[in-house]
C-alpha cells in the first residue's frame, strides 16, 4: 500500500499528542530507508489496541506492514515475527495502558531475551480509547470513571520499570518534539536489541497534560519536562536510575547498556554454530524402542 489505510475509519481527537509520534515515526522510517538503502516495506509496525495503536492505520504515504494484534500482546506478536523474519524492522506500538497494564507481563521476558526491536510508547496517563479510565500512569487521587473517590494506587514510574526489567535503551521524549523525536526512534531502531522510547502524548480530550509538561508562564507553571543534562553518561545504570526517580519528566536518552548488544535472534544462530541441539528424552526413548 502507498496511502493510509483507506477503510479503517477512525480519527484522532484535535490535538491529541498521537498526531506528532506518527510523523516523527514516518521520518524515522524515511531516513532509515534512505540511509539502508532499504524499503519502506523491510519495516512492519505492530500495534496494540487504544488510540495509540491506530496508529498502524493513520499512517501516510509508502507504508510499512502492519499488525494491529489483541490489547496487550503486541510484544509477543512481535516476537513471533521478528524470530521468523530477523532480517525485518520491527517496531511496536502501544498505550499506556495496553503496554504497563494489561501488556506489562511482556517487557521483562523480552527485555532478557534482547528481542531487538523498537518499541515505542504512548504514554497519556489514561485510557483513550475506552473513554477515560484510570492507567498505572495516571496520578494518585485522579477522579477517573474508573477511580470516583479518586486514584488510590500509586502512579507507576515507567522508567524506573523498564531499567529495573533490564531494558538495554531508554528514551524518553515528548510528542510535540517531532523532530527530536523522528530522531531518536530511529537511533533506538539501530540499536541491535530491545529498545524503548517512552513519549508523553496528551490525551486532549481526557487528560491534558500539555500544560503540566511544557510548562505556562502566565500561569506560573513550571515546565515539568526537562532535558536531561548534557553531562548525562547514558551507560551509567545509577545515574539514569536517580534521574528516572526525579520529580521532572527527563527529555533524551537515559540509558544504554554499556558493552556489546547482543539481540535474541544472534544469540540463537551462534549457538546453533557453537552446539548440537540434544536429544529429548521422548526422542531417546523412541530411537530405544524396537517394533
Ligand atoms: C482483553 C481486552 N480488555 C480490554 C479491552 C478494552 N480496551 C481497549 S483499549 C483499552 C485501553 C487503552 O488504553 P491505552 O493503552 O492507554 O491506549 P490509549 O487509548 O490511551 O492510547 C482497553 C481497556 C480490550 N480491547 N481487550
Ligand atoms: S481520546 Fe485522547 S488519546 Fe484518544 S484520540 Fe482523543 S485525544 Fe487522542
Ligand atoms: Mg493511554
Amino acid at each position: 500500500m502507498s496511502k493510509r489505510n483507506p477503510v479503517y475509519d477512525f480519527k484522532w481527537c484535535p490535538g491529541c499528542g498521537d498526531f506528532g509520534v506518527k510523523v516523527a515515526i514516518e521520518q524515522a522510517l524515511a531516513k532509515r530507508s534512505v540511509e539502508r538503502s532499504e524499503p519502506i516495506e523491510k519495516t512492519a509496525v505492530v500495534a496494540g489496541i487504544g488510540c495509540s495503536g491506530n496508529l498502524v492505520h493513520m499512517q501516510e504515504g509508502p507504508q510499512p506492514f502492519g499488525l494491529h494484534g489483541i490489547h496487550g500482546r503486541a510484544l509477543p506478536i512481535a516476537y513471533g515475527l521478528k524470530s521468523n523474519r530477523p532480517d525485518m524492522n520491527v517496531i511496536v506500538v502501544s498505550g499506556d495502558g495496553d503496554f504497563l497494564s494489561i501488556g506489562a507481563e511482556h517487557i521483562g521476558p523480552q527485555a532478557r531475551r534482547n528481542l531487538d526491536i523498537t518499541a515505542v510508547v504512548m504514554d497519556n496517563g489514561i485510557y483513550g480509547l475506552t473513554k477515560g479510565q484510570a492507567s498505572p500512569t495516571t496520578e494518585l487521587e485522579v477522579v477517573t470513571s474508573t477511580t470516583r473517590y479518586g486514584k488510590l494506587d500509586d502512579k507507576m514510574h515507567p522508567l524506573e520499570v523498564y531499567l529495573g526489567l533490564g531494558v538495554g535503551y531508554i528514551v524518553s521524549e515528548m510528542s510535540s518534539r517531532v523532530k527530536q523525536l523522528g530522531e531518536a526512534i530511529k537511533e533506538a531502531m539501530d540499536y541491535p536489541g530491545f529498545s524503548i522510547v517512552h513519549v508523553q502524548s496528551p490525551c486532549t480530550t481526557y487528560n491534558d497534560t500539555y500544560a503540566l509538561l511544557k510548562g505556562d508562564e502566565k500561569k506560573g507553571i513550571e515546565p515539568l519536562a526537562k532535558p536531561i543534562s548534557e553531562d548525562h553518561d547514558p551507560s551509567d545504570f545509577m545515574a539514569a536510575m536517580a534521574i528516572a526517580k526525579g520529580r521532572s519528566v527527563p527529555i533524551g536518552l537515559l540509558y544504554k547498556r554499556a558493552g556489546e548488544s547482543v539481540p535474541a535472534h544472534e544469540r540463537l544462530a551462534q549457538a546453533k554454530e557453537r552446539t548440537k541441539p540434544r536429544e529429548s528424552s521422548v526422542q531417546q526413548l523412541l530411537a530405544s524402542m524396537t517394533i
